[in-house]
């Protein structure tokens, strides 16, 4: 394929961002090559600066459940963008989404909107450390809950591609504030909130990992937690940035039938627009100014037109059968992989949860970071490559998650599993 364009503008974009991006696991660093330069999506579809046309797996790295440029969304933020883009005062478009992601999380009995999935968490921590008046944090390892600086330590996503999980500028009193215990070791939290639950704020966790590629919670794992952050006074905290309203209408919390103190999102609820969001009991977050003292605030907070694009996004996912049809898309997918893996005798181990997957290139069964990590970077990376140049578009990482939208169909599935079954056969030459 050619993609002189793409590489045109990477060469210019160098010149003025780091990294020629403005999110490093975008640059395709673990992969190699250039990035590729996106013009316009349209459904399952996006389409590069030369004109090729990729189906697309990435969904903007989680928010486009519905595809690109689903009309409903596309009318509502015309019309919202007439009446204007913000205003620094309340609206009613706020409400809106409020209270539809009210419906679907039992346990949200207020929720702020801020501008990412970032804030979303960063603000959660404080307030569980204001809530408690503990210092302490228990995150995961490789669990990603953005670029917070409690957080950046030991991180997943793009922190871990890159070998960085511990960022340089994270000074050393915070970093021991923070706790990391391995996913899915039951063990490990049991032990450690007995030793030092006193000083826990919270834990934070997200249900199912999507952040070291994506790893489902391990039998009885999720319930050990709720059951010692509760018996404790520790607020837990469902990092359902990617998960709410992905891999069931209420998220993990509906899908695991477990209620979280506090609930951070973001993605789908803007619906491609710049969105995040924190809520919980009512106890906990009227500690939030102006209700309460522990402080945090945003000029574009609940701003109009994401608001607007997240109701509608919402709202489309409230359709009977919605998740049905992820589910029977993706299950196509995973079942595909897999057999395409098998077909070509490539060691593969595959997860998925719903419409959120991904594809590991180890002989290992991965259910934690350690087995992650043997996924083959070099393996993935002539993977990733291969489909590319096949017309399909995957994270340009081994250590992130792949998505099914809705705007998917079967013949994009089908025309995606015969270019995997080249591309794993490539892999063994
Ligand atoms: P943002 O600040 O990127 O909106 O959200 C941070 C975040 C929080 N929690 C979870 C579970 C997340 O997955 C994320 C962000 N996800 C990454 C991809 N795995 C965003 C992509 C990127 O960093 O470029």
């Amino acid at each position: 394929m050619n993609r002189s364009r793409s590489d045109t503008l990477f060469d210019q974009a160098r010149r003025s961002m780091p990294g020629g991006v403005n999110s490093p696991v975008r640059n395709f660093g673990r992969v190699g090559g250039s990035p590729v330069f996106m013009d316009r999506g349209a459904g399952s579809r996006v389409y590069d600066v030369d004109g090729n046309e990729y189906i697309d797996y990435l969904g903007s790295w989680g928010p486009l459940i519905l595809g690109h440029g689903h009309p409903a969304v596309v009318e509502a933020l015309k019309k919202a963008c007439e009446r204007g883009t913000s205003f620094g005062t309340p609206t009613e478009a706020e409400i809106r989404l409020a209270e539809l992601v009210r419906t679907a999380f039992p346990s949200i009995d207020l929720i702020r909107m801020v501008n990412s999935g970032t804030e979303a968490t960063m603000s959660a921590l404080r307030v569980a450390r204001g809530y408690t008046g503990r210092d302490l944090a228990v995150k995961f390892e490789a669990g990603y809950h953005g670029h917070g600086d409690s957080f950046l330590i030991q991180a997943g996503s793009g922190a871990a591609t890159f070998g960085i999980p511990d960022s340089p500028g994270v000074p050393a009193d915070l970093a021991k504030m923070t706790i990391n215990l391995p996913y899915n070791d039951s063990a490990a939290v049991r032990r450690t909130l007995a030793e030092r639950g006193d000083d826990v704020a919270c834990v934070i966790i997200e249900p199912v990992a999507g952040n070291m590629g994506m790893i489902p919670p391990a039998e009885g794992f999720l319930e050990t937690i709720r059951e010692e952050t509760e018996k404790r006074g520790i607020i837990l905290i469902f990092d359902e940035v990617i998960t709410g309203f992905r891999i069931a209408f209420g998220g993990a919390q509906e899908r695991f039938g477990i209620q979280a103190d506090m609930t951070c999102l973001g993605k789908i609820i803007g619906g491609g627009l710049p969105v995040g969001a924190y809520g919980g009991r009512r106890e906990i977050m009227e500690t939030v100014a102006p209700a309460g003292e522990v402080y945090q605030a945003g000029t574009l907070s609940g701003n109009p037109l994401a608001m607007t694009a997240g109701y509608e996004t919402v709202r489309q996912l409230q359709e009977p059968g919605v998740y049905d049809r992820l589910e029977s898309l993706a299950a196509r997918l995973g079942d595909g992989l897999r057999a395409a893996a098998a077909e070509a005798g490539v060691p593969a181990y595959l997860t998925r949860v719903g419409s959120m997957m991904c594809t590991f290139f180890t002989d290992q069964t991965v259910d934690d970071f350690d087995a992650a990590s043997t996924s083959d970077a070099d393996t993935y990376g002539r993977y990733f490559w291969n489909m590319l140049d096949r017309g399909v578009y995957l994270a340009p990482s081994r250590l992130e998650t792949g998505f099914v939208s809705l705007a998917h169909t079967e013949e994009d599935i089908d025309r995606t599993l015969e270019a995997a079954r080249e591309s794993m056969k490539c892999l063994c030459v």
